[in-house]
């Protein structure tokens, strides 16, 4: 049995977290097995990777190892999480994952998408995403959401131009490739935008039962 793997993406405060949850209800109240993650983490070493990449520190991260560290969390949550609960036919939902070191790492920061695509087959081999829904909106108005929480981590730090090219990259890779993506608009409401997630769980619910 082989299960279903659906990644969650979008800029800074879109909304993933809060709609995970109500999307893995959904699932649930279907009788299906979800296991709810996220990256960077997932397990307790892979955590450990997030603390280092999310805190703000007097020495600047290069790329290359905030690159790798990605990686690095994302191969031990696939040996201990996403491949075991795929393996026995579970639904993993992910709140981000490859496609974010596409938005982050190659268009925030500029590294090149070659380089990424080489860790992404040496970590992940021809496993991806079967589904990656993307949470989309303006930057001001998920940045306005992140701010409202209070003190920001390392990324949220960046300025205009990296969250531009983050937002820009996840809308070129859906548009690449549509049969994978689907977009939320996630400035509506929360009520509008679980409108959405709920129109699509039809099509959720049909890929599951292959
Ligand atoms: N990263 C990650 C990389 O650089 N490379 C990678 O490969 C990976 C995997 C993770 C960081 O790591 C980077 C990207 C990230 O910067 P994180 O804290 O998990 O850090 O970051 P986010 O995933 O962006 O988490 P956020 O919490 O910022 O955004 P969410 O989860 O999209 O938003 P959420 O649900 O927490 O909502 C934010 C606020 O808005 C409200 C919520 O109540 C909450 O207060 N809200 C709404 N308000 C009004 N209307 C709506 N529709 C709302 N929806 C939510």
């Amino acid at each position: 049995m082989t299960g279903l793997f659906i990644t969650l993406e979008g800029p800074e405060g879109a909304g993933k977290s809060t709609n995970r949850e109500y999307l893995a209800e959904r699932l649930r109240a279907a009788g299906i097995d979800v296991v709810l993650t996220r990256e960077p983490g997932g397990t307790p070493l892979a955590e450990r990777i997030r603390e280092l990449l999310l805190a703000p520190s007097d020495e600047a991260m290069c790329a290359d190892t905030e690159l790798l560290l990605v990686f690095a969390a994302r191969a031990q949550h696939l040996a201990e999480v996403i491949r075991p609960a795929l393996a026995r036919g579970a639904v993993v939902l992910c709140d981000r994952f490859t496609d974010a070191t596409y938005a982050y790492q190659g268009g925030g920061r500029g590294l090149s998408q070659a380089r990424i695509a080489v860790l992404e087959s040496f970590v992940q081999g021809s496993l991806r995403p079967d589904l990656t829904l993307v949470f989309d909106l303006p930057i001001e108005v998920g940045m306005a959401r992140a701010s409202a929480r209070g003190r920001l981590d390392r990324f949220e730090q960046e300025g205009r131009t990296f969250f531009d090219a983050v937002r820009s990259t996840y809308l070129k890779r859906a548009e690449a490739e549509p049969a994978r993506y689907r977009l939320v608009d996630a400035a509506q409401s929360l009520e509008n935008v679980q409108g959405q997630l709920d129109g699509l769980l039809p099509q959720l619910l049909e890929l599951h039962r292959g």
